[in-house]
């Protein structure tokens, strides 16, 4: 399936497949925009395009990303786990044996190199130029997202950066607090590549910020790549097409050609201003923190502009999509370094980096403990908290059955980690920013030699009773009051709790 080359072929897509409602009535984007994107994406709704946002003469698109069919719509799939294929099938390359598969391994070597972004001359991105005075975020429909913010945000840009040491591209996405017409602030937190590429500049460094892409390439922007992997490569792997960049106007950057708005601008070492609050994906409001100032030099446009938006807040909200994205095309580079991985859960509720469910598969004592420690020390996933461990043949991401054997295999006194490590930034949990406890529980099956007694076997009802009940299902005459039946334990405890 094509995958979508810019933001508008994205909106044709979207509107094809009836995954998109255009809404015409005015909209304030302060608060209002948030309170009705709430209550769609909690429906599992459409993307919205508001084409008369209150102030401005820009749509707003958001929600682009709100359910898993437009997920697996923008990677041209038909489920997450075959982004993750793809991506696993070059991680997973060897040294081939016989024409078809070194016929095999040369289209795959060809998609890697027709990965890197294309240098163009001209770009849509560039068809309105304003520079110096003439720049106006205020142009922009920035929402401010809930009461307690301390402005407009621009939540989903993909900001630019270079390390100046090698000169190597950074994409991500840094969220952008609006200060007056022509700067921001940059809140690239302490464990991100572009605070690093920061860190390693001297006096100015240049930034671009694009917004307003195809989707693979914006959420390429938030993916946990090892730094010195260019996001934009990610993106034309998985869009199975090169990303097309042009020069900067006023800044020695490349930047998306077919992007629908470009900031160009820069940052001085040690011009720093409060940030926040902004009520974040953690729930909470974060509270205010000296960032970077981001000066804008220029802002360019295509004609008929639209500006990309999502809101995050306690989960699930828009956000929970492109963090399973992740979860599902990392799964491979996860099981590359901790090969005993099966699959793993990081539960939307949990806000991501708060719980990792993880199974296994076992093979001497301690391995579950093992594999903690291997995700406390595994890129960002070193920054989760909680981490429950499940042998192999348990669905990770059946919550009920997780908790089933947390509460059968736990010894607590036995079998759960208690450490201490490096936390999310924007955790409000620890005494300490940044740093804090970390909870491991081992929910495996203990053999004696993890000193138990020895381990009861589960209860199974062997195949061949399964194979007789099956074939004669429709015989007991029970299977009519099933279907119209009550929808099982898991809803009679729902409603129970709702009492
Ligand atoms: C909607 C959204 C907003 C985000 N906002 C921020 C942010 O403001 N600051 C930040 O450091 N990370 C933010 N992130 C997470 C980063 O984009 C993510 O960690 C990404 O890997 C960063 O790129 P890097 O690895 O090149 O630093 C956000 C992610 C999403 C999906
Ligand atoms: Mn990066």
């Amino acid at each position: 399936m094509a995958t979508a080359r810019d933001l508008r072929d994205w909106i044709a897509l979207l509107e094809r497949e009836g995954e998109l409602v255009r809404v015409s009535a005015e909209v304030d984007p302060k608060l209002e925009v948030t309170e009705i994107v709430d209550r769609t994406v909690r429906a599992g709704g459409p993307a919205l395009l508001f084409e008369h946002p209150q102030g401005s003469e820009i749509p707003l698109l958001i929600n682009q990303f709100g359910t898993e069919k437009r997920m697996c719509l923008a990677f041209g799939v038909e489920s997450l786990d075959d982004v993750a294929t793809k991506l696993g099938e070059i991680l997973e390359m060897q040294p081939p044996e016989g024409l078809a598969a070194k016929v095999r391994g040369l289209k795959t070597l060809k998609s890697i190199a027709d990965s890197r972004p294309r240098t163009v001359k001209r770009g849509a991105s560039q068809e309105i130029v304003l520079r110096g005075d003439d720049v106006d975020l205020g142009r922009l429909p920035v929402q401010t997202c809930w009461p307690g913010d301390a402005g407009p945000f621009i939540t989903l840009p993909a900001v630019i950066t270079r390390d100046p040491r090698t000169g190597q591209r950074n994409v991500g996405m840094y969220r952008l607090q609006v200060l007056g017409p022509r700067s921001t602030a940059m809140h690239w937190q302490i464990h991100k590549d572009g605070r690093a590429d920061y860190l390693f500049t001297e006096g100015r460094m240049e930034v671009a910020v694009a917004l307003g892409l195809d989707p693979i390439s914006a959420y390429s922007a938030s993916a946990p790549l090892p730094k010195h992997i260019d996001e934009f490569m990610l993106a034309g792997f998985l869009r199975g097409e090169p990303l097309d960049l042009v020069q900067g106007v006023t800044v020695d950057l490349e930047v998306p050609a077919d992007a629908e708005i470009v900031l160009e601008g820069y940052i001085d070492k040690g011009d720093l201003t409060q940030e926040g609050p902004f009520g974040d994906h953690t729930g909470y409001y974060t509270p205010a923190e000296p960032f970077p100032v981001f000066h804008v030099t220029a802002m360019t446009m295509r004609r008929d502009a639209v500006y990309p938006s999502i809101v995050v807040g306690k989960p699930p909200q828009e956000d929970a999509w492109l963090g399973k994205a992740t979860e599902r095309i990392f799964l491979p580079a996860v099981k590359m370094t901790v090969p005993e991985i099966v699959d793993y859960d990081l539960p939307v509720a949990g806000a991501f980096h708060n719980l990792c469910i993880v199974s296994i598969q076992k093979a001497f004592p301690g391995h579950a403990k093992k594999v903690m420690h291997a995700i406390w020390g595994l890129g960002m996933l070193s920054l989760t908290k909680g981490i429950v461990v499940v042998d192999a043949h348990v669905d990770v991401h059946d919550y009920q059955q997780v908790m089933f054997y947390v509460g059968a295999n736990v010894d607590p006194k036995r079998d759960v980690v208690i450490t201490e490590g490096p936390l999310d930034h924007l955790d409000h949990a620890p005494t300490l920013q940044f740093i804090g406890g970390k909870i491991g529980i081992d929910a495996t099956a203990k053999g004696p030699l993890e000193g138990t007694r020895e381990w009861p076997p589960e209860i199974e009802m062997s195949d061949e009773v399964r194979d007789l009940v099956d074939r004669r299902w429709a015989e007991y005459g029970i299977e009519s009051v099933l279907s119209a039946g009550n929808g099982g334990f898991r809803q009679s405890s729902r409603r129970l709790l709702r009492r």
